[in-house]
């Protein structure tokens, strides 16, 4: 993910899958910022959704 647009794909892959609130995709920091319902989305169906938009994931939850 390097620049404005790969951030906004992959952002708005992320807000598609079920149970997102809100998503904050940073390419400076390669990394994106995902709040959600967790009785309904997982790390894991972020990461596939990424996968999806053709970039790789690394799950971290420093948030939880
Ligand atoms: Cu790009």
């Amino acid at each position: 993910m390097d620049c404005a647009a790969c951030a906004a794909a992959v952002e708005g892959k992320l807000k598609s899958v079920a149970g997102v609130q809100t998503v904050r995709v940073s390419f400076e920091q390669k990394g994106a910022e995902v709040n959600y319902n967790p009785a309904v989305a997982s790390p894991e169906q972020f990461r596939k959704a990424i996968e999806e938009a053709g970039y790789r994931a690394v799950i971290d939850n420093k948030g939880a």
